[in-house]
């Protein structure tokens, strides 16, 4: 049985957990709820970096961050894989995925920079900026999505955790707005139970 440090907030570890699902292993995986910001969690011990997530194994060993415990998980099954194997398909799906962190990053900065405690410490070139990588990962997005068909990848599988974070979030940004191809994918993909069923929550 492996521990994932995980939260039901982040689409990081929600990637992990939809991986788990698609692989047929989410029985094999416990939750421990960690909260990153209380100093007692315990996490930097399972994760320097004191991130989310952070999956715990048998032997005692770790492995983070979703990237690598996403590989790993799709690693331990054969058949269909969220990881291709080789060619322009594996690095199209891990350059789409290497965009869609970049995304949750700047939506997660600008949640964090939004609860300064002291507004006058926000920057809002700071907060713009976030903004504007969001904004143009969407349109980048937006260009690709009338080709993404009907396949599922790790690629896909973070475009879509990135849209639906951005739905929780930033929910009065319309983000389909003039990106009618973007909204429709999203939507269709959105049916997969895998997503359907891990939607984010406080
Ligand atoms: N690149 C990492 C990012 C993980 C990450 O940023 N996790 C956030 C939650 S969404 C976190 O734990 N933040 C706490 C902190 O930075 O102290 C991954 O893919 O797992």
């Amino acid at each position: 049985m492996f521990k994932l440090r995980s939260s039901t907030t982040s689409p990081f570890v929600r990637k992990v957990i939809v991986a788990a699902i698609e692989t047929g292993q989410e029985k094999d995986i416990e939750l421990i709820p960690t909260a990153t910001a209380d100093p007692n969690s315990g996490l930097s011990v399972h994760n320097p970096l004191g991130k989310v997530p952070a999956l715990v194994m048998e032997d005692g060993s770790t492995l983070y961050d979703s990237r690598v415990i996403c590989e790993f998980l799709d690693s331990r099954r054969q058949g269909a894989k969220l990881f291709p194997a080789a060619g322009a398909a594996r690095w199209n799906a891990l350059r789409r995925q290497a965009l869609a962190d970049g995304m949750i990053d700047a939506a997660v900065l600008r949640v964090m920079e939004g609860r300064r405690s002291d507004p006058t410490q926000r920057s809002p070139e700071w907060l713009a900026k976030q903004k504007l990588k969001m904004e143009l990962g969407l349109d980048q997005l937006e260009k690709e999505a009338g080709s993404f068909g009907a396949g599922f990848d790790i690629g896909l599988m973070t475009i879509a955790i990135t849209l639906d974070y951005f739905d929780f979030r930033f929910q009065p940004e319309p983000w389909r707005n003039g990106r009618p191809m973007l909204a429709k994918w999203h939507e269709q993909v959105s049916t997969r139970p895998s997503l359907k069923n891990t939607q984010p929550h406080d």
